[in-house]
Parts: structure tokens; C-alpha cells; sequence
């Protein structure tokens, strides 16, 4: 049975995605525009707690400030109205054709320059709406031609718009972090911070990476065949989970932006029980908005726009039951046990052993039978199967 939400529940939805009219590459639009206002209404309705935009998503690009002002007040009103809140903004750095070889990374300077401005001013507003969170999504940063980048020079430039951004933020005592997200490609052949590792090893070269993180999409890392599961972990693990970006994804493919649970619904058990659940044993929590980047399918009316919106949050909740089955079973508990899950936590070496310790220790190496060593299984299928029994609620 469908599921739900209420605001405890922490959704938030961009509004490009329920406003996603579905022009692509071969068609045209099959749906209204939509008023953000009337976005913010609806998903209040539907019991999600926020909303986030691109500054262009609620201004359109080159409005006049007097325009923007008005547009502004309305949006606060609509706000005020639902108590939904705006808990990260975006700035689109990739539509208009200024940005046609990029913005940060773009070989035209002037560019370079504009496009700082711009998201310049779009972290003012993030900070005037209480976002806590501003996402980089650097979909025009790439290229098509190896030859048409000077890599070492556009990982400089990238380092140092952002860290320009970061230092921006600091300097104006906003409580705001950066979150960077990947994707390998699309609209570029290939984006620079393809995946959740790259993003992470650029962040540790920053001067402000204290306040960088990630933005991980679940399409964008399986377009590139990755585990999304396993790449928020390794962004919680070193502290730089700071947004998600939910949907769903069948295969290496084209960006389908799909409902979250409508590609590898499995990989989403898994997203959804870390997300809600945690480590196995323990550490740190993602603790920040459950944030649906999907888009309507283009074969859908306005009607169907609502329906999927709903479709994700209530795939989300129903996955949230069965996760939270699954880590209660005690035959899980023993499965775990079986496959020894657990003894991953215990360290390597004993508390105050050294290598040397470790080397003089000949029942470490020495006495060890390898071959028996080898012969036992660790039932991880077992395992599995009870994930996919509870996943399907048959337990
Ligand atoms: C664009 C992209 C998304 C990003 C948005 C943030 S823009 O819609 O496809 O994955 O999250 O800039
Ligand atoms: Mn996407
Ligand atoms: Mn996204």
C-alpha cells in the first residue's frame, strides 16, 4: 500500500524536477510550464518538507531586479504559507549558451569571471533563504576533444572557483557548505569530477575543503557502473556526505532521472537502510534531507507529475519498513554472524601491537594452514537472499 510522508520524513524536491516541462534532445515539451509557486503548494501538500531551485529555475535568466524582487516575495509567501523550507540552492551554470564550454572551467576568462559572479550571487540568496546547503553541479565543466582542454590548467581553475566560493562563504560567517556532484557525462562526452572518488580526491586539494563535500546522485554514479551505495558510504566514512540526490537508474545509459526505486530497486534497499539505519557498526549518520532528483517521464500530464512525486516518497518509506525489518530479524543477525559481517569491525592488529609484533607472531603466518584458511565460506548468497525476501516483504 502506498505510504504516507509527512514533513518529519525530511523530502525535498528541486524545482526542476516536478517543473521538468520534458523537452529533450528529440522533442519537444509535453507539459505546461508550472509556476514555482504552485510547486511549493503542491509538495507541501504531499507532505514533503522542502524545496530547492536553481537561481534560474525561480528567476529567469537576465531578469531585471525589480522583477526578481517580486518574483522573491511571492516565492517567500508561498514558503510561509506551506512552513516548507528551501534547505539547498543551485546555481545552473549550464543553460544559457555563455556557459556552452563551461563556467569555472571555461577557456574563456571572461567567462570564467561571469560565471563566478553568478554563483556569487546566487550563495547571497541561499543565505537570505536559511540554505544550509549550496550544490556544484558542474554538468558543462568537460569537454568532447582531449585536445580542447589543458587538464592541469582546468583543474587549477576548477580549484580555484571553488575555494574562491568556499572562502566567499567563510568570509560572510553564512552556515553553508559546498556540495560538489559528480556525473560522468552528459551534456559534456566527458565532465571533469566524473564520479564520488574523483570529487573526493579534488576536495582534499582545496584550501576550503573543510567546508566541501559531496553531492552524490544515485543515476549519475551507476551511469559510470559504479554502487551508489557503496560511494555515499565512502563520502560518510571521510565526513563529506553533505546532500543526496535520489532517483533511479536502469544501467550504463543516458541520465534517465528515473522515480527513486524504478531502476535497480535492490541497490535502493541498500541506499535506504545505510541512509536510515546506518553503518553496521556504527559511526557516522547521513542526517541531512532525502532529496528526489528525478523527472517526470516525458510520456506523463501534470497529473502524473504529482503521481511520480509521490511514487518516490513513498518508494522511499516502504523501503525505509523493509530495511528496518531486515536489521531486526534474527535470522539476519545470525546470517551475519555466518558470513562473519561483523568481525570486520574488530582491527587487524590488537590494541598496541606492532608489526613487529605481528611478524614475531608465528601463529599470524608461520603455523597458519592457507589452504584450509581458504576453504570455508563466508554464505554471503544466503545472506543476499534474505535482503531480497525482505525487500520483496515476503518476511
Ligand atoms: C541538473 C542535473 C542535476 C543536478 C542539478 C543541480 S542540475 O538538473 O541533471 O543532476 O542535481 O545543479
Ligand atoms: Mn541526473
Ligand atoms: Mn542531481
Amino acid at each position: 500500500m502506498t505510504r504516507t510522508p509527512s514533513p518529519d520524513d525530511k523530502f525535498s524536491f528541486g524545482l526542476w524536477t516536478v517543473g521538468w516541462q520534458a523537452r529533450d534532445q528529440f522533442g519537444d515539451a509535453t507539459r505546461p510550464a508550472l509556476d514555482p509557486v504552485e510547486a511549493v503548494h503542491r509538495l507541501a501538500e504531499l507532505g514533503a518538507y522542502g524545496v530547492t531551485f536553481h537561481d534560474d529555475d525561480l528567476v529567469p535568466f537576465g531578469s531585471s531586479a525589480a522583477t526578481r524582487d517580486d518574483i522573491l516575495t511571492r516565492f517567500r509567501a508561498a514558503l510561509d504559507e506551506t512552513g516548507l523550507v528551501v534547505p539547498m540552492i543551485t546555481t545552473n551554470t549550464f543553460s544559457h549558451p555563455i556557459f556552452k564550454d563551461g563556467a569555472f572551467t571555461s577557456n574563456d576568462r571572461q567567462v570564467r569571471r561571469y560565471g563566478l559572479r553568478k554563483v556569487v550571487r546566487n550563495v547571497d540568496l541561499a543565505a537570505e533563504l536559511g540554505a544550509q546547503t549550496f550544490v556544484m553541479w558542474g554538468g558543462r565543466e568537460g569537454a568532447e576533444y582531449d585536445g580542447a582542454k589543458d587538464l592541469r590548467a582546468a583543474f587549477d581553475r576548477y580549484r580555484e572557483g571553488i575555494d574562491t566560493v568556499a572562502a566567499y562563504i567563510k568570509d560572510q560567517g553564512y552556515a553553508m557548505r559546498i556540495a560538489i556532484e559528480p556525473k560522468p557525462n552528459e551534456p559534456r562526452g566527458d565532465i571533469l569530477l566524473p564520479t564520488v572518488g574523483h570529487a573526493l580526491a579534488f576536495i582534499g586539494e582545496l584550501e576550503h575543503g573543510d567546508i566541501v563535500g559531496v553531492n552524490p546522485e544515485v543515476g549519475h554514479e551507476q551511469m559510470a557502473g559504479l554502487n551508489y551505495t557503496s560511494g555515499i558510504a565512502q563520502a560518510l566514512w571521510a565526513g563529506k556526505l553533505f546532500h543526496i540526490d535520489l532517483n533511479g537508474q536502469r544501467s550504463i545509459k543516458y541520465d534517465q532521472d528515473l522515480v527513486f526505486g524504478h531502476g535497480d530497486l535492490l541497490s535502493a534497499f541498500f541506499t535506504v537502510d545505510l541512509v536510515e539505519n546506518g553503518f553496521l557498526s556504527g559511526g557516522p549518520r547521513y542526517e541531512g534531507p532525502r532529496h528526489f532528483d528525478y523527472k517526470p517521464s516525458r510520456t506523463e500530464d501534470m497529473e502524473g507529475v504529482w503521481a511520480s512525486a509521490a511514487a518516490n516518497m513513498s518508494t522511499y518509506l516502504l523501503l525505509k519498513e523493509r530495511a528496518q525489518a531486515y536489521r531486526s530479524d534474527p535470522e539476519v543477525a545470525a546470517a551475519l554472524e555466518a558470513s562473519r559481517v561483523l568481525e570486520l569491525a574488530t582491527p587487524t592488529l590488537d590494541e598496541g601491537e606492532t608489526l613487529a609484533d605481528l611478524i614475531a607472531d608465528p601463529a599470524a603466518y608461520e603455523d597458519v594452514d592457507a589452504d584450509k584458511l581458504g576453504e570455508a565460506g563466508y554464505a554471503f548468497v544466503a545472506l543476499n537472499q534474505l535482503a531480497v525476501e525482505h525487500a520483496l516483504g515476503a518476511r
